[in-house]
């Protein structure tokens, strides 16, 4: 794709703040989507899912490509179960870290956290839809990341399918800034002072992706962005790669021309064989590990594809252990210790005084909590605390 243009992030007009669309679709305000809910109380209010307790993943590609294969795999998973609908997938993020402290405490209740995976080219109003009709689908739009499935089975790796998908998702993207222009003109013949500000945007917008440029790389704020989530731009989503290899290519590393241009574009690659991963999922503990020694593989690539998919989303796992239940929670990357609690609870949060907590690394290596605390490194944080990927915690508060 020809020049990727970047510029400096302008501010944006404060009078063009008011027109922006809450998450949730175009124009219309957010579902607000809940994590836990406790009964009589107020649902507590995830990072922003669009459609449902868990973040949702869409899975696109062109005809024939793997996508089914792809879901079904996901959904022959350990702790894997099907969603609402027959074409979506709730899957657990595996994490060793969860079954060190699981073999541990030896919990009544062991809790993955969640992703669920969406495959709307299988339903029947949809089949045989290309990758640009799948992408106009609101079903895809609205989901948190894209997941792109590349037929590389049948006729070898190549960067093509990268490079049409990034074009693709610009014209979609196009498309729609475009239309949203064509309103807004009307409105500010119509007398609308309001719509001029956004007009501002929406042009700014356009002028990148007319130079064929995705949105991630024009150097929005993350506050920006969070503006825009309304429109559920697809160039602003993170996408993961997967490149559905030939069987004989597991367990080689991808083709260093497939790695840079993922690299280019920003996403995350996984180079998988449906088929082999499905034969693996197949088998009892012990022959699974011999196979995959075998193949010179330490795991099966659909767990490394489930994590890469879940922190491409900008979310970490911090980790509640106990006697009772050991489980992973899901915050965003950037989280604060009151903000994590409240994934918990929401009193929690509302009275948090503090988070006694280790890394996961230090328990790991010390063995137990009293072992950690002799060595000093268990620690007091406050309000002001980014939670860290894999901190273990318990919160004080008082209500
Ligand atoms: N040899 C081989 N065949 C595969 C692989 N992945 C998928 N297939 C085959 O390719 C065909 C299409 O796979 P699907 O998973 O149905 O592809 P899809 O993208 O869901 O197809 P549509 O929904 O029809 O667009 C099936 O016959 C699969 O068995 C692979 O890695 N290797
Ligand atoms: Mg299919």
């Amino acid at each position: 794709m020809p020049g990727i243009q970047t510029r400096p992030n302008e501010a944006w007009p404060l009078s063009a703040m008011a027109w922006m669309p809450a998450p949730g679709g175009e124009c219309k305000p957010a579902r607000p989507l809940l994590l836990c809910t406790f009964r009589g109380r107020a649902p507590v209010p995830s990072f922003p899912c669009t459609r449902g307790p868990q973040p949702m993943i869409g899975i696109i590609g062109n005809p024939q490509s793997g996508k089914s294969s792809l879901l079904n795999l996901l959904m022959a998973g350990s702790g894997a179960r099907k969603g609402k609908r027959d074409h979506e997938a709730v899957v657990a993020v595996p994490d060793p870290r969860l079954d060190w402290l699981s073999a541990k405490y030896k919990p009544k209740k062991h809790t993955p956290t969640q992703l669920e995976f969406t495959d709307p080219g299988a339903e029947p109003k949809n089949a045989g839809a290309d990758l640009t009709a799948l992408l106009a689908l609101s079903d895809l739009r609205n989901c948190e990341g894209l997941a792109l499935v590349l037929d590389h089975f049948s006729a070898g790796v190549d960067v093509e399918g990268v490079m049409d998908f990034e074009l693709a998702t610009v014209v979609a993207d196009l498309d729609l800034v475009s239309r949203r222009l064509e309103k807004l003109v009307a409105d500010r013949t119509r007398g609308l002072k309001e719509a001029e500000a956004e007009m501002v945007i929406m042009t700014r917008l356009q002028e990148h992706l007319e130079t064929e440029a995705p949105l991630r790389t024009m150097g929005l704020s993350l506050e920006d962005q969070g503006r825009l989530r309304g429109y559920q731009f697809l160039t602003l989503k993170p996408v993961m790669v997967v490149s559905n290899t030939q069987e004989e290519s597991a367990g080689s590393a991808p083709p260093a021309e497939l790695v840079a241009a993922c690299e280019r574009a920003g996403h995350e690659l996984c180079a998988l064989s449906a088929p082999l991963e499905a034969e693996i999922a197949a088998l009892e503990e012990a022959e699974r590990t011999e196979f995959m020694a075998e193949l010179g593989i330490e795991e099966p690539a659909l767990d490394r594809f489930i994590r890469s998919a879940f922190s491409s989303l900008g979310l970490i796992s911090f980790f509640t252990a106990g006697e009772d239940e050991c489980r992973a929670w899901t915050v965003r990357d950037g989280a604060s210790a009151p903000e994590a609690a409240g994934r918990i609870h929401t009193d929690l949060q509302r009275g948090f005084i503090r988070a006694e907590l280790i890394a996961f690394a230090d328990l790991e290596k010390h063995g137990d909590e009293k072992a950690a605390k002799a060595a000093g490194v268990y620690r007091l944080e406050g309000k002001d605390y980014v939670v860290r990927d894999g901190d273990v915690m318990e919160i004080r508060f008082s209500v």
